[in-house]
């Protein structure tokens, strides 16, 4: 007899997860750090490879039974390296390391924390009010309660980090540990001097691309691969793979990183998400990924020059990579409002402080808009003038429900003509 369906087991789930899937074909995700996996990636993560424990490494494991899993997680990290081993400024594939074990990209994080330093050590970050991650060392998270953390920012003139700042930093306090990485943040890093900074000061060099490991790979922003010590990355953001984490290093830092994510934070890899990863590796390797890539870049110069004609303060004036900051106050509402009416009409974004906020965190001055996910269903240039149009309406009428629901109209008829990569309607 066949199994019973899902819609036959749980018709509450199912209907929940049909809602998902329409909500997210009607509306435009422009949250900066979310995607589409393809339908290939979800129906790897969605296989029986969730079913089995391997703590350890291929061929190294605690649990028999592996002769799968072991070609499952090589196949990941070959196809990882060969990926990112390519953008390399010298090394390349030979000198790298891949552990694709991290549950997600704070718990790989945390793992370079336990590979390099001792609690109480100081560690340098971007500040989390200037566009850094939790895990760079906030106040709130276990990296700024078990670290000294001395967060650096960016320059009250232009916005961009200041890496005069970061050097006198460096240098007063002498990191053990020195993070590049930002997750609101528009512009690119310079991963070169950040190495320079770290050898003044014998720091081991981490940079997190977890927003932007799908740009470095197609050469859309400069790679910190045969520059830093350690690399770690989500994988589900501009990389287009499945929620989860992996991290780079080289070679002399290996058993340093891989013991420190198992057993030192994590028992069993999830590996099915490990398969849903080599897929998107594999996706990322086709002729079409790079024009996949340029096309986010290229989205949003468009979106934030449109804004910026409409008036909006977009924080340095631009970007270069997927995302842009954008301060709401001057429209006369606030981020939360604004994102929340913004949502009304079925576009989704975040809001999210600007640099120098007057705000609190939970009510801040701006939202944080992304093209990574717009991008992946095909839309163009054309797609975020109209969009530029409808944000600036949204939220200058934010109270006005009838314009709001027009819109939301006008959005569902421009989504429908740009089917979702793995959204089933
Ligand atoms: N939550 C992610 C983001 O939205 O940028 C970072 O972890």
């Amino acid at each position: 007899m066949a199994e019973a369906t899902l819609r036959e087991t749980d018709a509450e789930i199912a209907k929940l997860i049909d809602d998902e899937n329409r909500r997210e074909h009607e509306t435009m995700r422009l949250i900066a750090s979310e995607n589409y996996a393809s339908a290939a990636v979800m129906a790897a993560t969605g296989s029986c490879l969730t079913n089995k424990y391997s703590e350890g490494y291929a061929h190294k494991r605690y649990y028999e039974g592996q002769q799968v899993i072991d070609q499952v997680e090589e196949l990941a990290i070959a196809r990882l390296k060969k990926l990112f081993g390519a953008t390399a400024a010298a090394g390349g594939e030979e000198d790298l390391h891949v552990n694709v074990q991290p549950y997600s990209g704070s718990p790989a994080n945390l793992a370079v924390y336990m590979a390099f330093c001792k609690p109480g050590d100081v560690i340098m970050g971007l500040g989390l009010p200037a566009g850094g991650h939790l895990t760079h060392g906030h106040s709130v998270s276990i990296t700024g309660k078990f670290f000294k953390s001395v967060p650096y920012g960016v320059r009250r003139e232009d916005h961009r980090i200041d890496m005069d700042e970061v050097r006198k930093l460096a240098k007063e306090h002498q990191p053990k540990l020195l993070w590049a990485g930002t997750t609101a943040y528009p512009r690119t890093l310079d991963f070169k001097a950040f190495r320079a900074i770290a050898d003044e000061v014998g720091a081991i060099f981490a940079a997190d691309i977890a927003h932007i490991s799908g740009l470095v790979v197609a050469g859309e922003h400069p790679s910190p691969f045969g520059i830093a010590d350690v690399v770690t990355s989500t994988t589900h953001k501009t990389f287009r793979g499945p929620r989860g984490g992996m991290i780079f290093c080289k070679k002399m830092h290996a058993a340093a990183i891989d013991k420190a994510v198992f057993p030192g934070l994590q028992g069993g890899p999830h590996n099915h998400t490990t398969a849903g990863i080599a897929v998107a590796a594999k996706e990322a390797a086709l002729p079409s990924f790079k024009p996949y890539a340029k096309a986010i870049v290229e989205n949003a110069k468009e979106l934030a020059q449109a804004l910026v004609e409409k008036g909006f303060a977009v924080t340095t004036g631009g970007t270069d990579n997927h995302l842009m900051l954008i301060d709401v106050t001057s429209k006369g509402i606030a981020g939360k409002p604004a994102a929340q009416a913004l949502d009304r009409a079925g576009i989704v974004a975040n809001y999210n402080s600007v640099p120098f906020d007057p705000r609190k965190p939970f009510d801040p001055s701006g939202i944080r808009i992304g093209t990574p996910a717009v991008t992946s269903r095909g839309m163009g240039k054309s797609e975020m003038r109209t969009l530029a149009g409808w944000i600036d309406r949204v939220v200058s009428n934010a109270s006005n429900a009838a314009l709001i629901e027009k819109i939301a109209g006008e959005v569902r008829e421009l989504c429908s003509g740009f089917p979702a990569p793995g959204i089933r309607v």
